[in-house]
């Protein structure tokens, strides 16, 4: 009986996480500005990560902490959503926090947009549902250090310059 407990238990685990894991995917972002025709004014993490997931292995810079990050690449994600107009991407964060990142920048650096940290969907509370990372960070490239301020987090909504 004790034996049958446990094993509901961890189903109840499991099937739990599970839910959870399927109601952050339908997180929705919102978009504005100059998007392509018949692009939605709210697009979810489902589609984001439907344009082609990878992951980078990171040693994430605040935390010190090898992560795995998976997510869309900036320029995937562009050519997607942008339309010709567009010049530059401005992120907008629940902290008020913003950053723009322009065209020049995600066909040079290599941007990764991540949904996923650990393969796991995470919410406002663990820094998403999305993010910038710079996946190629080096801390000796002067680059990079400059382009640590663009690492946001939170990300609520994306407009399109
Ligand atoms: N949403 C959000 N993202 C953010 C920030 C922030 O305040 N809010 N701070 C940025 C800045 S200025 C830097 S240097 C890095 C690291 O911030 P931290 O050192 O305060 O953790 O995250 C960036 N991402
Ligand atoms: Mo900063």
């Amino acid at each position: 009986m004790e034996y049958l407990l446990k094993y509901l238990l961890l189903f109840c685990l499991f099937f739990s996480s599970l839910l959870a894991q399927s109601e952050l995917s339908l997180k929705t972002i919102k978009f504005s500005g100059e998007l392509k025709p018949n692009i939605k004014k709210r697009v979810s993490i489902k589609t984001i990560e439907s344009l082609g997931i990878k992951s980078f292995e990171v040693l994430d810079p605040y935390t010190k902490i090898k992560t795995k990050y998976s997510g869309v690449n900036l320029k995937t994600f562009a050519n997607f959503f942008a339309n010709e107009n567009t010049k530059s991407i401005s992120f907008n964060a629940l902290d008020g926090y913003s950053v723009n990142i322009t065209k020049k920048e995600w066909e040079k650096f290599h941007i990764l947009l991540a949904t996923r940290i650990n393969g796991e969907l995470v919410g406002y509370d663990k820094k998403g549902p999305l993010r910038i990372v710079y996946p190629k960070y080096k801390k000796a490239n002067e680059n990079f250090a400059k382009n640590l301020p663009k690492w946001i987090w939170m990300i609520k909504s994306i407009e399109f310059k």
